[in-house]
């Protein structure tokens, strides 16, 4: 998905360009704005920690580009392309690395496991993979 700082800075190209030039294929997409339930079923598993409100609030302060993308090790493969949480500690090449510096508005979230991202194509496309 790309967060409401990345649609809002006209990253969405260039995010999606990344993921399609290493490989993966683009299999779903939906600009959309998110409510808060909506946002709070997709951090549930964030629902204690201390940056949980922001998180909330940032997601929600406009419109994100949710994905869906296919390929050979692709929730992996994603992540790298992303980078690490922190983008200020994020390596150069990376989406976080090079775009941003804060880590509420790290631009980008990638499924951390199938499972995970079989879940999150449930909330946000409303069907469930195999
Ligand atoms: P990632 O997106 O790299 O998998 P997670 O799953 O640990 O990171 O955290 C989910 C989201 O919560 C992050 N993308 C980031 O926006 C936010 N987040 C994580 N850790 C912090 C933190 N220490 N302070 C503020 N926001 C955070």
């Amino acid at each position: 998905m790309v967060k409401p700082d990345g649609v809002e800075r006209g990253l969405v190209g260039e995010i999606i360009r990344r993921f399609e030039l290493k490989g993966l294929a683009l299999v779903e997409a939906r600009m959309r704005s998110v409510d808060a339930d909506l946002a709070g079923e997709h951090y549930a598993e964030h629902r204690e920690r201390p940056f949980y409100e922001e998180l909330i609030a940032f997601i929600t302060e406009g419109p994100v580009m949710a994905m869906v993308w296919e390929g050979e090790s692709a929730v992996s493969v994603a992540r790298v392309l992303i980078g690490p949480t922190n983008p200020a500690a994020a390596p150069p090449g990376t989406i976080r690395g090079d775009f941003g510096l804060e880590t509420t508005r790290n631009l980008v979230h990638g499924s951390d496991s199938p499972t995970s991202a079989k879940r999150e194509i449930g909330l946000w496309f409303g069907y469930h993979p195999r």
